[in-house]
């Protein structure tokens, strides 16, 4: 039988792509995760609303949205067993001084600058996931 790999989206932020990108890529390869897709591309504002759109009014949300507008991401799609909650895993927690205490093997203990420009994002959740792979890659795929 054939198992498909549960999928997930994942991004490397635009800070950590101009300078941390192939040892993040290392990880990921070495973490056992298939990059089924993955593209260089800036964020377009209604991307990154779509994919925060839990955090909208916070005090947080304007700068959010303009880190990760600023400049291209490493936009992929990963597959593995268990993707979503893997790759949450590698990437730590959200504040890279809590990640450098508890997690110092994630990505964000490693490569992030501070609570917001931490290196990666991904989905919480496999439908959020697939929404995300929707936005960015769908449309892309129909040309
Ligand atoms: O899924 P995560 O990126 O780990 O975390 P999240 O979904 O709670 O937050 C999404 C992004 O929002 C996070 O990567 C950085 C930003 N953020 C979250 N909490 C804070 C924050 N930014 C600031 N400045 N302060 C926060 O408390």
């Amino acid at each position: 039988f054939f198992f498909p790999k549960e999928q997930t989206f994942a991004l490397i932020k635009p800070d950590a792509a101009k300078t941390h990108k192939d040892e993040i890529m290392k990880k990921v390869k070495e973490a056992g995760f298939s990059i089924s897709k993955v593209k260089e591309q800036a964020l377009t504002r209604e991307m990154a609303e779509q994919f925060y759109k839990d955090h909208k009014g916070k005090p947080f949300f304007e700068q959010l949205v303009n880190c990760m507008t600023q400049g291209p991401s490493v936009i992929m799609v990963l597959s593995k067993e268990n993707a979503v909650e893997e790759w949450r895993q590698l990437m730590g927690p959200t504040d890279p001084e809590e990640a450098k205490k508890t997690c110092p093997e994630s990505i964000r203990a490693q490569f992030a600058h501070d609570i917001l420009s931490n290196a990666v994002h991904g989905s919480s959740n496999t439908e959020h996931a697939l929404r995300s792979i929707q936005l960015v890659f769908g449309e892309l795929d129909a040309d």
